[in-house]
């Protein structure tokens, strides 16, 4: 079974000092980095967002980051402004082994939705081809790694699991934002939708 590597935003606002900081966001490079020599295929994901994105709290009048707004695709948190399109804070963390990577999808980018998952958009049905390049490569096998472990990789792994994928979370090479129990919550989601967590 042909296995790959993906590695979900490893990008410089969710690292210490970025504008979206994942606490220890940085310490998981180096153990990434050493993983990309055990897979077939290595994937990076890039959150990809225009300036003035709907999940910016700084677009919507009133509003201050970590609240939850509904949108019409769904309930939507409300962030800080980060990962904008050509900016320091969308770029990978300095250390990650970027010229490691086959494919690097970016998402995100469609200013009225946000996307957590590296397949779908957080309507939950527009696709970001990710599925399309590993089935067309005979990847059935996925390791996901990186940023964060309660939104971007959760979404990824549930989506790939509900997909077929044989999915495994390396938790080690992972860190959380924690909003209000999301990291139990989504451990408890990826779990029950048949993800490994190792
Ligand atoms: C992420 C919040 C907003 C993530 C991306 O990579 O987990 N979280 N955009
Ligand atoms: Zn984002």
């Amino acid at each position: 079974m042909t296995h790959a590597l993906i590695v979900i935003d490893v990008q410089n606002d969710f690292c210490p000092g970025g504008a979206l900081a994942v606490p220890e966001g940085d310490v998981i490079v180096s153990g990434i980095n050493a993983l990309m020599n055990e897979a077939e295929a290595v994937i990076l994901t890039q959150d990809w967002h225009p300036g003035g994105h709907s999940s910016f709290a700084s677009s919507h009048a009133g509003a201050s980051p970590y609240e939850v707004i509904d949108m019409d695709y769904g309930p939507q948190v409300l962030w800080p402004d980060h990962c904008i399109q050509g900016s320091d804070g969308a770029a990978f963390h300095p250390d990650l082994h970027v010229d490691r990577a086959d494919m690097i999808v970016r998402k995100g980018y469609r200013p009225a939705i946000d996307s957590y998952s590296a397949f779908f958009e957080n309507d939950h049905t527009t696709p970001t081809g990710l599925e399309g390049y590993l089935r067309t490569r005979s990847i059935e096998r996925l390791t996901l790694v990186g940023l964060a472990t309660d939104f971007c990789v959760n979404f990824s792994a549930v989506d790939a699991a509900k997909l077929g994928f044989d999915v495994t979370v390396r938790t080690d090479l992972c860190r959380a934002i924690d909003l209000d129990g999301s990291l139990a919550a989504a451990r408890d989601g990826m779990a029950a939708a048949g993800v490994k967590l190792g």
